[in-house]
C-alpha cells in the first residue's frame, strides 16, 4: 500500500487529502490530518476525487463531433492539427477577434494551465476573451485594482483573531469560503464564537452559515451597497471614523465621505429592506468591537451594485480602522506570489478596452460573459465565429444560457478542452480531454493570495498519466504554438526560448520554482540555507507553514504613492448614480430570484459522480410559505416560473428560511441534453437557473452578470397559454438602464 498526500483542487478551500493506493488503484481517500492548512478537514467532494479519476464517462481520448451530433474518438495528432486548422480558418475569414476564448473556473486550480493561458490568448490575438470572472469575482478584482493598484491585493477576514465578523452574500459553511481559503469553516466560525466574538450574516436566505450565526439580517437582494453605505454614514455622523488610520492609509476619503453623508438614511433603509435602527446598531457594534471585519462575496458581486458594494465593504473596514489590522481585513504574503506575474506589462487592469456591441469593459483582460451571445449573433467586423473553451460550461453558468447555447450551435468552429461532454462542449467540433487531473503535479498559486495562513505546498500526481495522454498545459501549449505564439505570452517567453535553445526544457513547474526561489521565502538558488525551492517542498508532503497574516498593506499597494485610492473615478461615478437611484420607487409586484450552493455540488460539474448525486433530487426552488400560499402552491409541486427571458417549470420546496418575496435555486443543474454522455447526471438532470437570469442587464462598473435579485413570477399553469410570453431573444439593454 502506498499513501500519497495531495491538495484537493476542486474548490478554494485547498484541503490536503491522503490517497491510499493498492496495486495502483485508489483504495481510500481521507483528509490529511497533518496537512499544514486543513489539519484533517475535507468534504465529501474531496473524497469523491477517486470517483472522478475512474468515472467511465470522463473522456479518455480526443473526440470529433459527427454530423448527427454524436462523438467519435480520434488520435491526438489529428485532433490538435484539426483544432489549430479550424481556429486559423476562422481567424483568416473573421479576423483575430472572430476567435473567442472562454476559460472556466477550474483553471484557477491549475497553475500550469494558468501560466500558458495568456500565451494562447495572445497567440490567437483576440480581445474576445471571456471567463467565469464576470459571474464571480470581477467586482472584487476591479475594486482591488482601483483601491490598491493590483487586482489580487485582496483583503481577507482575519478569522484567527477577529471578535466580530460581518459576513455578506457568502455562505462559507457550504462553499467552504471564497477568496478566503480557510478549510474547516465551521470550526473557524465556532472559534470566533468561543472567544466571545459575534458572527453576523447578511443574506436574504437563512443560510447554513446564518443558522450558525449570532444574528441573521435578511436583506433585500441587491441591497448590500445601501446597507454598507448606511453603516459608513452612521460612522461618519456619529464621529466613529478612525481618522488617524484613514489619513495614514488612504487618499480621497473625504470626497467619498461627503457623498456618503449626503445619502438619505431612510431611503438607504428601504433600498435594503433593513430598518435604519438595525443599520445604525450594526455600525456601532462594528466600531466598538475590540476587532471587527466585514467580508463580502458572490451574493454581492453578482448583483446590480456588485462593484459598489464590494468597494463599500472595504470602505467600512477602512473607516472603522480595521483595514490591514490584526483581527480585521488583512492581506496574505505568500511564498509564491501570483501578484509578481500580474505586475508584468499588460497583465493587470480594468477598462482598457470594451466589447464591440454593448461597449462593456474588460477586467483583468476578460470581457463580461453576458455579452458572449450577442457578440456571436451580431454581424459586423469582429463578430465571433470561432470559440475555444477550457474547463467551462457557460451554457449553464452565464445568464440566459439557453440563448448562448443556440448561438454556439451556429458557430463556424468550436474546440473545447474538458474532462466531459457537457452542455457547452457538446457543441464543439473537437474536444481535447486532459489526463485525469490527479496525475499532474500541483503547486498552489492563486489561493495563497487569499489564505488564512501563509503556507506552501507541492503535491505529486497519484499516478503517472497514461500512455499518449496530455496534461492541460501541454494541450494549451500545443495550441498556442500552433497559432504562432509562445508559452506564456509574457516577458518570460524570451528567457524560456533561450533556455530551450541551450537544451534546457523549462515547463510550468520550472517557472513556479524560479518565482518561489526568488520570492520572500526562496532559497535564492543558494546551495545552503533554509530558503524554499520546489525540490525542498517535494520532500514536505504536508507542506510548510510560514506564519499567520501580518498587519500592514503599504508594501502590497502598487500605486506610486503607496496609498489606498478611495476615490477612483469609475467607482465615484457609480456612487453618484447610486445616490440618484435611491429616489426611484422600489418595484414590488414580483419575486426576486437568488442562487445557492450545496455541499455535494461544485458549480455545474461533479454531478456525474454517484456518491454526490444519490438521495433526494436537490434542484428545487425554495419559496417562503406566504409566497407559496399567495400563488396557491404546495410543497413538491412543479411551478411555472417566468422571467424576462424564459418561462419554464421547476419543483418547489416551501421553506421559511427565505425572506418573503425572495426565491432561491442552486445553479449548475439542467443536464437533460447530455444524459447520454453523463449517465449519472442524466438521472437527476434538474433545471438551470441561468435559463431565467438575464444577459440584457448588467452591473454598471464592470458589466458583472446580475445572477441574484432577478425579477420572476410564479404561476400554477403555463403563462404562455394566456399570452404572457417573455421576449424569446431578449435584446440587450444599455448598462445604465438597470441601476
Ligand atoms: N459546495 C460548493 N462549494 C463551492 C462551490 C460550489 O458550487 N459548491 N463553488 C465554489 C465557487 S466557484 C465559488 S465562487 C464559491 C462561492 O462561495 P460564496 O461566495 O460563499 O457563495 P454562495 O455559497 O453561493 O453564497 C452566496 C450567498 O449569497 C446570498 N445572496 C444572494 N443574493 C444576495 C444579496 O443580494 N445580498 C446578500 N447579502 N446575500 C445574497 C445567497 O442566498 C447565498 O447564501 O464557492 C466555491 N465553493
Ligand atoms: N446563477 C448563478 N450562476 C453562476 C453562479 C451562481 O452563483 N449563480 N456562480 C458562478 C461562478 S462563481 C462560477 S465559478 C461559474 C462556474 O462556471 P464555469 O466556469 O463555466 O464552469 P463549471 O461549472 O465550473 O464547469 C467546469 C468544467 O470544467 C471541467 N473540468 C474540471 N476540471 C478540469 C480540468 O482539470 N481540466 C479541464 N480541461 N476541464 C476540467 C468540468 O468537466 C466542467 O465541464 O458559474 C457561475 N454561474
Ligand atoms: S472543501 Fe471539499 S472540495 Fe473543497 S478543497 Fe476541501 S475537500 Fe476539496
Ligand atoms: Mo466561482
Amino acid at each position: 500500500m502506498t499513501i500519497i498526500h495531495r491538495t484537493c483542487t476542486i474548490c478554494e478551500a485547498n484541503c490536503g487529502l491522503s490517497y491510499e493506493l493498492q496495486g495502483g488503484r485508489v483504495a481510500h481517500v481521507r483528509p490529511d490530518d497533518e496537512d499544514v492548512l486543513s489539519h484533517g478537514y475535507a468534504c465529501p467532494k474531496g473524497i469523491a476525487n477517486a470517483e472522478l479519476h475512474t468515472d467511465p464517462d470522463r473522456l479518455r481520448a480526443p473526440m470529433r463531433r459527427t454530423p448527427s451530433g454524436q462523438f467519435e474518438p480520434i488520435g491526438w495528432d489529428e485532433a490538435i492539427a484539426s483544432a489549430v486548422e479550424g481556429l486559423k480558418r476562422v481567424r483568416t475569414s473573421a479576423g483575430a477577434n472572430g476567435v473567442a476564448t472562454y476559460f472556466g473556473n477550474p483553471i484557477v486550480h491549475n497553475p500550469a494551465a494558468l501560466l500558458v493561458r495568456t500565451g494562447l490568448i495572445r497567440a490567437i490575438g483576440t480581445r474576445n476573451s471571456f471567463s467565469a470572472g464576470s459571474q464571480d469575482t470581477s467586482p472584487r478584482f476591479a475594486t482591488s485594482y482601483h483601491l490598491y493598484g493590483s487586482s489580487f491585493t485582496i483583503p481577507i477576514p482575519d478569522l484567527e483573531r477577529t471578535d466580530y465578523l460581518l459576513c455578506l452574500g457568502a455562505n462559507p459553511r457550504v462553499s467552504n469560503g471564497s477568496f478566503l481559503t480557510a478549510p474547516g469553516m465551521r470550526d473557524w466560525l465556532r472559534g470566533l464564537q468561543r472567544r466571545g466574538g459575534k458572527l453576523v450574516v447578511v443574506d436574504p436566505r437563512r443560510s447554513e452559515t446564518a443558522v450558525q450565526a449570532d444574528e441573521h439580517v435578511a436583506i433585500l437582494p441587491g441591497g448590500d451597497a445601501a446597507l454598507l453605505l448606511g453603516m459608513v454614514r452612521e460612522l461618519l455622523t456619529a464621529d466613529l471614523v478612525d481618522l488617524l488610520a484613514v489619513r495614514e492609509l488612504a487618499r480621497g476619503f473625504d470626497d467619498a465621505a461627503q457623498q456618503v453623508r449626503a445619502l438619505d438614511p431612510e431611503r438607504l433603509a428601504s433600498a435594503c429592506g433593513v430598518a435604519h435602527e438595525t443599520i445604525a446598531r450594526l455600525a456601532h457594534e462594528f466600531a466598538s468591537a475590540k476587532t471587527s471585519v466585514a467580508y463580502s462575496r458572490i451574493g454581492i458581486c453578482n448583483n446590480r451594485h456588485g462593484t459598489l458594494a464590494t468597494w463599500a465593504t472595504d470602505l467600512l473596514n477602512l473607516a472603522a480602522g480595521r483595514l490591514a489590522q490584526v483581527g480585521g481585513a488583512m492581506f496574505a504574503r505568500p511564498a509564491l506570489d501570483l501578484r509578481r506575474l500580474l505586475a508584468m506589462p499588460g497583465m493587470d487592469g480594468h477598462g482598457r478596452f470594451h466589447s464591440r456591441v454593448r461597449q462593456l469593459p474588460e477586467t483583468l483582460g476578460d470581457l463580461p460573459a453576458a455579452c458572449m451571445a450577442e457578440e456571436i449573433e451580431t454581424p459586423g467586423h469582429g463578430q465571433i465565429r470561432g470559440l475555444l473553451t477550457y474547463a467551462g460550461n457557460p451554457v449553464l453558468s452565464v445568464p440566459n444560457g439557453r440563448r448562448l447555447g443556440r448561438a454556439l450551435a451556429d458557430l463556424d468552429f468550436m474546440v473545447s478542452i474538458d474532462l466531459y461532454i457537457n452542455e457547452t462542449t457538446r457543441h464543439a467540433d473537437i474536444i481535447l480531454p486532459p489526463a485525469s487531473p490527479l496525475t499532474e503535479e500541483h503547486m498552489d498559486l492563486v489561493f495563497p493570495t487569499v489564505m488564512i495562513r501563509n503556507v506552501a505546498r507541492v503535491s505529486p500526481g497519484i499516478a503517472p498519466k497514461g500512455e499518449g495522454e496530455r496534461h492541460d498545459w501541454e494541450i494549451l501549449r500545443a495550441l498556442a504554438e500552433g497559432m504562432g505564439g509562445g508559452m506564456t505570452g509574457t516577458p518570460l517567453d524570451g528567457p524560456l526560448r533561450w533556455l530551450r535553445w541551450l537544451g534546457a526544457e523549462v515547463g510550468p513547474m520550472g517557472i513556479l520554482d524560479g518565482l518561489l526561489r526568488t520570492g520572500p521565502h526562496g532559497d535564492r538558488f543558494l546551495p545552503v540555507g533554509r530558503g524554499l525551492s520546489v525540490a525542498k517542498l517535494r520532500k514536505m508532503p504536508h507542506g510548510v507553514d510560514l506564519g499567520g497574516l501580518e498587519s500592514g498593506v503599504k508594501d502590497l499597494i502598487r500605486h506610486r504613492d503607496r496609498s489606498v485610492h478611495v476615490d477612483a473615478e469609475p467607482i465615484m461615478t457609480a456612487l453618484r448614480e447610486f445616490g440618484s437611484s435611491l429616489s426611484e420607487p422600489v418595484p414590488g409586484d414580483h419575486l426576486l430570484l437568488v442562487g445557492r450552493r450545496e455541499i455535494l455540488s461544485n458549480n455545474s460539474w461533479l454531478h456525474n459522480l454517484p456518491s454526490l448525486v444519490n438521495g433526494k433530487a436537490r434542484c428545487r426552488l425554495r419559496v417562503h410559505p406566504s409566497d407559496a400560499q399567495a400563488a396557491g402552491l404546495v410543497d413538491g409541486e412543479a411551478v411555472w416560473m417566468q422571467s424576462r427571458v424564459h418561462v419554464g417549470q421547476v419543483p418547489i420546496e416551501v421553506s421559511d428560511e427565505m425572506r418573503p418575496g425572495v426565491v432561491s435555486l442552486p445553479h449548475g443543474w439542467g443536464h437533460q441534453e447530455v444524459a447520454c454522455f453523463q449517465r449519472a447526471a442524466g438521472e437527476v438532470p434538474g433545471v438551470s437557473i441561468n435559463d431565467w437570469t438575464d444577459d440584457g442587464r448588467v452591473e454598471a462598473v464592470v458589466g458583472q452578470s446580475i445572477l441574484n435579485g432577478v425579477p420572476v413570477r410564479l404561476h400554477r399553469t403555463d403563462p404562455r397559454a394566456r399570452g404572457c410570453a417573455p421576449a424569446s431573444t431578449a435584446q440587450p439593454q444599455p448598462m445604465e438602464e438597470h441601476r
